[in-house]
């Protein structure tokens, strides 16, 4: 090759290297905006989304889920109809496949839920139990999903949603069949089948200091008096404008705190009665920053879950007519002030 040749080369993929890169970060770029995991991971805390399989076909939705969310939670997979479909057989594929998505992504996921009095499969509440039949299967079941998830989920809610608002049990199969034990040996079971994930108890309307919340207070220093093997006490926090937001958060946070149970916020959104206006969003962004303000201020608050990010995917509307607008994305998957108020309070 001449001389003159090579410098023209030399010349011309200089010109084609120059103009790739200008292509790539014009002059003018901002650097990449963090993520809210990456906001939160900077306080020690992760900062997740729930989600749910059928959801799992949206390639728009999928992208935002895995890029700006440190931690999910499956919304439906792990529950008893799903993972026990019939007595002694198991399924676990929807679990696996979140799992997968989790995994490809750097996620974190927490394990929900192994005793919940709902979405049961009618061969468990189609019939009545003597205490001597429901405990095998009660332990079968817990063990054999946390031994299949063993060592793939950081917490488990072990039990959910235990406790009427009142403070008393609620009067669940497992309530009425096995008395409140159940809860204690449910969690020397999964401790068990899974000694490294951290086990916790679960409830809504538990995010102030009531009734409801004394109870599980009091239950869990009994607990660890005994020295059942409960780490965790999970805030739901399906708050809804109309309501108000609950007095007292982060002194409940800091109580469970001091009685050496970590805290997670694990089903956070704030619904409102429909339409949304700009004063109500406005508030909801209020909230938001201010329930995961509450979380930051405490060490043993270890991280935040909405359920779900979108409006598009909410369970509100389904269950509460006439209700909805309750996360910090919008149906078209646009970030609301909620977003933005969540960014700052996580210092974005
Ligand atoms: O998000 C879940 C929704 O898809 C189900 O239809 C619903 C059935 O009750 O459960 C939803 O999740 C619940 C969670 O498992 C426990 N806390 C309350 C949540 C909202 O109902």
């Amino acid at each position: 090759m001449s001389r003159s040749i090579s410098r023209h080369l030399i010349a011309l993929s200089a010109a084609v290297c120059l103009a790739a890169g200008l292509a790539a970060t014009p002059a003018t770029a901002e650097p990449r905006p963090k993520t809210l995991a990456e906001l939160a991971k900077k306080h020690h805390k992760y900062f997740g989304s729930a989600t749910d399989n059928p959801e799992f076909t949206d390639a728009a939705y999928l992208k935002l889920l895995g890029s700006e969310f440190g931690q999910t939670t499956p919304g439906n997979a792990m529950k008893w109809y799903a993972t026990e479909p019939k007595p002694g057989v198991f399924d676990f594929t929807a679990g696996d496949e979140v799992l997968a998505f989790a995994k490809d992504h750097h996620q974190k996921v927490r394990g929900h839920t192994l005793v919940w009095h709902s979405q049961l499969p009618a061969w468990l509440t189609d019939r009545t139990w003597t205490a001597d039949e429901l405990r095998p299967v009660l332990k079968n079941h817990i063990q054999t999903v946390a031994r299949h998830y063993k060592g793939k989920v950081i917490h488990w809610d072990v039990v959910n949603e235990a406790f009427n608002e009142d403070g008393t049990y609620r009067e669940s199969i497992f309530y009425k069949t096995l008395g409140p034990g159940y809860i204690a040996d449910a969690l020397r079971w999964a401790h068990e089948a899974d000694p490294r994930a951290k086990l916790y108890l679960n409830d809504y309307n538990v995010d102030g200091i009531n009734a409801k919340s004394d109870a599980y207070y009091h239950l869990i220093k009994q607990l660890k008096a005994d020295g059942v093997p409960v780490e965790g006490f999970g805030l739901q926090g399906h708050l809804a404008l109309q309501y108000g937001f609950p007095a007292g958060v982060q002194e409940n946070i800091q109580r469970f705190a001091d009685l050496g149970v970590e805290v997670a916020i694990t089903e956070l959104d704030i619904r409102m009665e429909l339409p949304a206006t700009p004063e109500k969003l406005a508030t909801q962004a209020t909230w938001y920053a201010d329930y995961v303000k509450a979380c930051l201020a405490v060490k043993k608050c270890v991280g935040v879950t909405i359920w779900d990010y979108t409006d598009k995917y909410s369970w509100i509307p389904g269950v509460f007519p006439d209700e909805g607008a309750a996360l910090p994305y919008d149906e078209n998957l646009q970030p609301k002030p909620a977003y933005h108020a969540i960014r700052k309070v996580l210092g974005g």
